[in-house]
């Protein structure tokens, strides 16, 4: 097989840097260890800045999402149970639109099988060769049978866990990173959420988050320890904790019912650098994680394979690889934004083991701080619903 930009994951990087590229002509092969289904199951992100919003609008994947995703004005911080709403329309002019990551990825896939584009799933051993040549390969094994791919570049969209950045020489890259000491649990349920924004809970018993996929579809997530056990935790036991976490209004609103699926997610903030090795980009998770609390993961893959695309067409059309060349600075400068914003979110609304009175004391100042300060209130505004490129 051959083809000019060999896509490794996809997930959202991957599928929407192959659409992106298709509207501009640039043939790509996509690669994927794990069947579709399996990618369709994984329940993640779901809030879209006005970046991605208009990114799948240019990607011509949009209808779904203006028809049955939520706009979203603002959200509201609830603080030891005092609750304060920010409204980013009136502060800034922007909104953010509700929007599950699963069903991002399935307009994905259907635009591609529509394209006529070939993606391969469930391909093993992916392994990455050449990428310091002109002459890139890609193999993989499918149905026990032995792959490869010629291609001009490669795009590692595979994810934190996946084989391209692990692929780079030791030396070659520098990385960053922080592990928090609790992670999230999260339920899915088919009830209506408990408010028509998001809810972000600080309190003594950890952090709580009220979210949504539908107007009969809702997300909820608390803080637990690192390594706590989904199956130590039944709905009832869920149920409880996220009440005792939220202010009293909330918690008596909220309409609980079986879960239809639970998860812990560990808190991690990582940057790699640089995001370039002669033909092989990193985009995505493949690249950095962020802590979920700012919403930043799934908009950051986004904008990541946002500009790769650019930058590569620049290359085909515009025979130019100053968009190439670029492509790793231009990126880091705001994934290193996001990454701040992510870690202050996680630092003020959750409960660390190692937080004295003093802490918790400045934790509540930023708080009144953000609640009582405009110029705070538009910086927190500006973070949540997406800094430029
Ligand atoms: P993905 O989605 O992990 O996709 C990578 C794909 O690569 C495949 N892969 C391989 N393929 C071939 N060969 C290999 N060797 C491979 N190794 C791996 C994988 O099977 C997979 O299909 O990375 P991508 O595309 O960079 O997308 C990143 C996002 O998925 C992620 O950042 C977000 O989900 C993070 N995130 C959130 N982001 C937001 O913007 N807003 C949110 O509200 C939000 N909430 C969340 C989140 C992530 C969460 N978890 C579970 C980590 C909430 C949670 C709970
Ligand atoms: C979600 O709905 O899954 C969600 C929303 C906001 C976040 C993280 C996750 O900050």
């Amino acid at each position: 097989m051959r083809t000019k930009v060999a896509v490794i994951g996809a997930g959202p990087a991957g599928l929407l840097l192959g659409q992106l590229l298709h509207k501009t002509g640039i043939e790509t092969i996509i690669v994927e260890r794990r069947s579709r289904d399996y990618v369709l199951g994984r329940i993640r992100a779901g809030v879209l800045e006005q970046g991605t919003v208009e990114l799948l609008e240019k990607a011509g994947v949009s209808d779904r999402m203006h028809a049955e995703g939520l706009v979203h004005d603002g959200v509201e911080f609830c603080f030891d149970g005092d609750k304060h709403r920010f409204n980013f329309r009136e502060l800034i002019g922007r909104t953010v639109t509700v929007y599950g990551q699963t069903e991002v990825t399935r307009d994905l896939m259907h635009a591609r099988d529509a394209s006529g584009a070939v993606s391969i799933y469930e391909a093993d051993d992916v392994t990455i060769h050449d990428f310091d040549t002109d002459k890139p390969k890609v193999r993989f094994a499918k149905d026990g049978v032995s792959q490869e791919i010629a291609c001009e570049f490669i795009a590692g969209c595979d994810g934190f866990h996946g084989v391209c950045r692990a692929s780079v020489p030791a030396g070659a890259l520098t990385t960053y990173e922080r592990v928090y000491p609790f992670g999230w649990l999260g339920v899915l349920v088919d009830r209506p959420p408990v408010a028509d924004e998001l809810i972000y809970a600080h309190h003594a018993r950890g952090f709580a988050l009220c979210s949504m996929r539908s107007p009969t579809r809702s997300r909820y997530y608390v803080q637990v320890p690192s390594g706590e056990k989904v199956e130590d935790w039944s709905d009832d036991r869920f149920w409880d904790e996220l009440r005792r976490r939220v202010d009293e209004e909330t918690a008596e609103r909220l309409v609980t019912g079986p879960s239809i699926e639970r998860s812990v997610a560990p808190l991690r903030s990582f940057v790699v650098e640089p995001l370039r090795f002669g033909r092989l980009f990193l985009a995505g998770d493949a690249a950095h994680i962020v802590p979920p609390t700012g919403a930043k993961g799934l908009n950051l893959a986004a904008s990541d394979v946002g500009a790769l695309a650019e930058a590569l067409t620049e290359f085909y059309q515009g025979r130019s690889s100053a968009g190439i060349d670029g492509y790793s600075a231009r990126v880091l400068a705001r994934v290193w934004k996001a990454e701040r914003f992510s870690w202050w979110m996680t630092s003020i609304l959750h409960t660390f083991p190692e937080t004295d009175a003093f802490g918790r004391r400045m934790q509540r100042t930023e708080f009144d701080y953000l609640v009582s300060s405009e110029a705070a209130s538009k910086s927190l505004a500006e973070n949540y619903t997406g800094l430029p490129l």
